[in-house]
């Protein structure tokens, strides 16, 4: 090194040589660059240091960005979502609820956790007809979940990318007070169950003023319409928006503007299971429940592991909460054991741009054959909508 850089700087320079982590040499290349003096003879060594130190810079962002990633990765809590997902989750007591023994009925895994304090979730693949469900086992929420007790936080924000929540309530004890404390810690974390998101749209405009406008016939019966929109107006001006154009499409209350206004709120479809049916009293319970309950609940299933009392065709009670179709491909009169999963209402069309981009874009027409008092086989055109069970095979020019 030149001698034109001074003892300190070259000291330095020492030290940025041997050091062994990019952490360290970042720190002494700073430090040799400050110490040395900035003139002709040495700008060429400045400049070659300091694109040194851009590249450190950069080294040290990307081990950061990956190590960040990887802790992301085995997370315990953040579960890779296969298929359509369940999530059992109760209230937090001792003994259990029997969330992990149902996922052993429903999956045979984990086994050796029943009975056991899980503070990780468990998981399983619950195979029916061919379809396969993951059911995750979640720790139990316990009080002031939503505020992170317990892990509470990362539990729920599993909860808000399930598909199925399954609340599962020990029918052996006050069943009120398990729904009390779930529903609760739910709803504070702006997880609605069972409900469609409100019939409302907030655009914000560059009108100065809040607008509401009443859209359908529903809309325009709610009562006392002058004093919703006065109280949509407060509320949306006290979210800080000033100018906005409001839609109403149907039966709306002043919660629904807030739960429209607040983009974390998510609506999910959830059930009840009743568990441990074996013990004393508990067909009353699961009585009370069902009729306390069954408003906000289509379905709540009563089962005992011990009894193995578990409904066989629980697949498909899945599919119909969650309105889902099962539509069967077939190829050269040979027809799939696995049915596609699709959306109530599916377009012949839907069922291409699924299969693969070029069956929608080269289609020719489709055969669809549904079965029922007579078998009925049809050819098609894309917007052809399908029915549970229905086959299809696929035309390509
Ligand atoms: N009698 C009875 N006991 C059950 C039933 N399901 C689970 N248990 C018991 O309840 C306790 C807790 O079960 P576990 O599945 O670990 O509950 P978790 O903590 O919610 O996962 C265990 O001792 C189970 O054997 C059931 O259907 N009937
Ligand atoms: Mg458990």
């Amino acid at each position: 090194m030149s001698s034109n850089i001074g003892p300190e700087a070259q000291a330095a320079y020492q030290k940025y040589l041997d050091a062994s982590t990019i952490d360290e040499k970042i720190k002494r290349l700073e430090e040799f660059l400050s110490l040395v003096p900035k003139h002709k003879a040495t700008e060429n060594i400045v400049a070659l240091n300091k694109s040194r130190l851009a590249k450190l810079r950069k080294q040290q962002e990307e081990r950061r960005v990956r190590s960040k990633s990887i802790s992301k990765l085995i997370s315990p809590f953040s579960i890779k979502k296969e298929g359509i997902q369940l999530i059992l989750i109760s209230d937090y007591y001792v003994p259990g609820v029997g969330k992990t023994s149902l996922l052993n009925h429903l999956t045979h895994a984990a086994k050796e956790k029943i009975g056991k304090f899980t503070a990780i979730p468990e998981i399983g693949i619950y195979e029916y007809n061919k379809i396969r469900f993951q059911i995750v086992d979640m720790p139990s929420l316990m009080e002031g979940a939503s505020i992170g007790v317990g892990n509470g936080k990362e539990i729920l924000s599993q909860l808000r990318s399930c598909d199925l929540i399954c609340i599962c309530v020990d029918l052996s004890r006050d069943y009120e007070k398990q729904m009390d404390l779930i529903l609760n810690e739910l709803s504070s974390a702006s997880i609605r169950l069972n409900v469609d998101p409100p019939p409302i749209t907030i655009d914000k405009t560059g009108s100065n003023k809040i607008q509401v406008f009443y859209l359908t016939r529903e809309a325009k019966k709610i009562a006392n319409i002058d004093e919703l929109t006065e109280n949509i107006k407060k509320v949306i001006f006290e979210n800080g928006i000033r100018n906005a154009v409001v839609k109403l499409f149907g039966k709306v209350r002043i919660n629904d503007v807030v739960d429209a206004l607040d983009p974390s709120v998510v609506y999910k479809k959830a059930i009840i299971f009743g568990t441990k049916g074996d013990l004393p009293d508990t067909e009353d319970h699961f009585d009370d429940l069902k009729e306390q309950y069954s408003n906000e609940f289509k379905i709540i299933i009563g089962t005992s592991v011990k009894k193995k009392e578990f409904p066989d065709d629980f697949g498909d009670l899945i599919l119909e909460i969650l309105e889902k179709i099962k539509i069967y491909t077939m190829h050269a009169s040979e027809i799939a054991e696995k049915p596609l999963i699709m959306n109530k209402g599916s377009l012949v069309k839907d069922v291409a741009l699924k299969i693969h981009r070029s069956f929608y874009d080269l289609f020719d027409y489709a055969i669809v054959i549904r079965k029922g008092v007579k078998q009925k086989k049809k050819r098609v055109g894309l917007d052809y909508p399908l029915k549970d069970n229905d086959i299809i095979e696929i035309h390509i020019i």
